[in-house]
């Protein structure tokens, strides 16, 4: 079954968004199969964001993703990927559709309330930097026949 990493940022964390956008996620079908919260190190961060590494919003990312806590979870789903990427919105806050995430509750591009995964390749290249492959929990929700 198809899994992606999610991070609630410290803005959203701090605007006590965690349980809602969790909620968003459990509603849709998508099942956490893990969760916890922490305060990313500096160098853990540039190593999620390394594709932006030299881009002149890098450092003020590094910065603000490390200020506070966020909430990391792994979901899982038929096409987890693209659906959470879907209800996270577009990447500007400003710019996003009423209804996803981004849309309700962003108004900026850099406090943009979440981070997805955009593809499997991220994923694998994000979940090490989270979590170890012994804090995934494998169970059965009793309506899985029901949703997929
Ligand atoms: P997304 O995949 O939608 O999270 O967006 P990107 O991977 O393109 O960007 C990662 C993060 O960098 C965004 F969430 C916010 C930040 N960013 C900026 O601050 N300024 C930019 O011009 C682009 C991205």
């Amino acid at each position: 079954m198809e899994r992606t990493l999610i991070l609630i940022k410290p803005d959203g964390v701090k605007r006590r968004l965690s349980g809602e956008i969790i909620s968003r996620f459990e509603r849709k079908g998508l099942k956490i199969v893990a969760l916890k919260m922490l305060i990313l190190s500096k160098e853990r961060a540039e190593k999620h964001y390394d594709v932006h590494k030299g881009k002149p919003f890098f450092k003020d990312l590094v910065s603000y993703i490390t200020s506070g806590p966020i909430v990391a979870a792994v979901l899982e789903g038929p096409g987890a990927i693209s659906i959470t990427r879907l209800m996270s919105g577009t990447t500007d806050g400003s710019k996003a559709q009423p209804g996803t995430i981004r849309g309700d509750y962003s108004t900026g591009i850099e406090k943009n309330i979440i981070h997805a995964s955009d593809s499997a390749e991220s994923f694998q290249h994000e979940f090490p930097i989270f979590f170890q492959d012994g804090e995934i929990n494998q169970y059965q929700c009793g309506d899985e026949s029901n949703l997929y």
